[in-house]
C-alpha cells in the first residue's frame, strides 16, 4: 500500500484527510506541531491503518530533515506528500499589518512547504515515482482587500507547484494543485488569533468542510497513473469569489 506524509494534519483540513485516507488504507505519516493531538489521531487512525507522527514545526529547518530522516521500514519510501500545512495570520491593510503576522505567513506556507518539499523530493526522483498535493488556495488565484501577505505567501504555493510540474515532469512525479475557497476549520481563529471575529466567517451560508477537500484529495490521488490533476479551484455553493459570498 501506499505511504502518504500530511502536514497540518492535527486538524482541518489535514486531519480530514488522514482519515479519508486511511479508510482507503494508505499508510500515513501525520505531522503537526501539537504533540497530543497527534497521539489521539494516531491511535484512532490505528483502528483503519498503519500509522507514524511526526512532530515538527515546518519552519525548523533541522528538525523537518531529522524527523523525516527518522522515519524507517515501510514509512521510509514516501509516494505521497501532501503539503496541507499553513494558515492565515491577520487580515490587516499593508500599511498597518504586523511583521510577525508576515514572517508567519511567509516561513510556514512558503518556506515550509519548501523544507518539507526538499526532504522528501530526492527520494522520489530515484524511484522516479510520486505525486504532490500542495494546498494552495483561492487566495492563490486572486488579491483580496487586507489579504496582501497570505494572497502573497498562496500565490507562491501555486508558481512552486508550477515549478515542481515542469522540474519534476522527467521523473514522472504527479504535482497537484488543490485551492479551496472558504472552509470551515479553525483557520479563522488562527487568522484572528481567538477573537470574536472568527465566529462570523462561517455564518450565514454553508461553507465548504474539510471533509469535502479530503475527498477531493482522495479523488486526485485515485486517478489512474496516466491522469494528473494540475490544478483545481473549489468554492462553496455560496461563494463566488473571494470577497462575493450570498449570506443569509
Ligand atoms: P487549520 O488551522 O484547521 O489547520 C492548519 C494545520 O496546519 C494544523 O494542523 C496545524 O498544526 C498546521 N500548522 C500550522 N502552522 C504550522 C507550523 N508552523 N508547523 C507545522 N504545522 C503547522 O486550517 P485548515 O485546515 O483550514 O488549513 C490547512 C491548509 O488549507 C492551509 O495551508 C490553509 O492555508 C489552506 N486553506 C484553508 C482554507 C480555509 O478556508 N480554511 C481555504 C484555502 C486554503 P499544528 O498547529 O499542530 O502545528
Ligand atoms: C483561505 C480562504 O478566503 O480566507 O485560504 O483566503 S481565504
Amino acid at each position: 500500500m501506499k505511504t502518504v506524509l500530511i502536514t497540518g494534519a492535527t486538524s482541518g483540513i489535514g486531519k480530514a484527510t488522514a482519515f479519508e485516507l486511511a479508510k482507503k488504507k494508505y499508510n500515513l505519516i501525520i505531522c503537526g506541531r501539537r504533540k497530543e493531538r497527534l497521539t489521539i489521531i494516531e491511535k484512532e487512525l490505528s483502528r483503519f491503518t498503519k500509522v507514524a507522527s511526526l512532530c515538527f514545526d515546518v519552519r525548523d529547518k533541522k528538525a523537518v530533515f531529522s524527523e523525516i530522516d527518522s522515519l524507517s521500514g515501510e514509512f521510509k519510501e514516501i509516494d505521497i506528500l501532501i503539503n496541507n500545512a499553513g494558515n492565515a495570520h491577520g487580515l490587516d491593510p499593508v500599511q498597518s499589518g504586523d511583521l510577525e503576522d508576515w514572517d508567519a505567513m511567509m516561513d510556514i506556507n512558503v518556506k515550509g512547504l519548501l523544507y518539507v518539499s526538499k526532504a522528501i523530493i530526492p527520494e522520489m526522483t530515484k524511484r522516479a515515482k510520486g505525486h504532490i498535493i500542495n494546498i494552495g488556495s483561492s487566495a492563490g488565484k486572486e488579491v483580496y482587500p487586507k489579504g496582501a501577505v497570505y494572497c502573497a505567501s498562496k500565490h507562491a504555493v501555486i508558481a512552486i507547484t508550477d515549478g515542481m510540474r515542469i522540474d519534476l515532469n522527467p521523473f514522472g512525479i504527479k504535482v497537484t494543485a488543490i485551492n479551496p475557497g472558504l472552509v470551515e476549520t479553525e483557520f479563522s481563529k488562527v487568522r484572528f488569533k481567538g477573537s470574536y471575529k472568527a465566529d462570523n466567517v462561517y455564518k450565514g451560508y454553508k461553507a465548504l468542510q474539510a471533509k469535502d477537500i479530503a475527498e477531493i484529495i482522495a479523488f486526485a490521488l485515485s486517478r489512474p497513473a496516466h491522469v494528473n490533476i494540475a490544478d483545481l479551484l473549489v468554492f462553496p455553493t455560496a461563494q463566488a469569489s473571494s470577497t462575493i459570498v450570498k449570506r443569509g
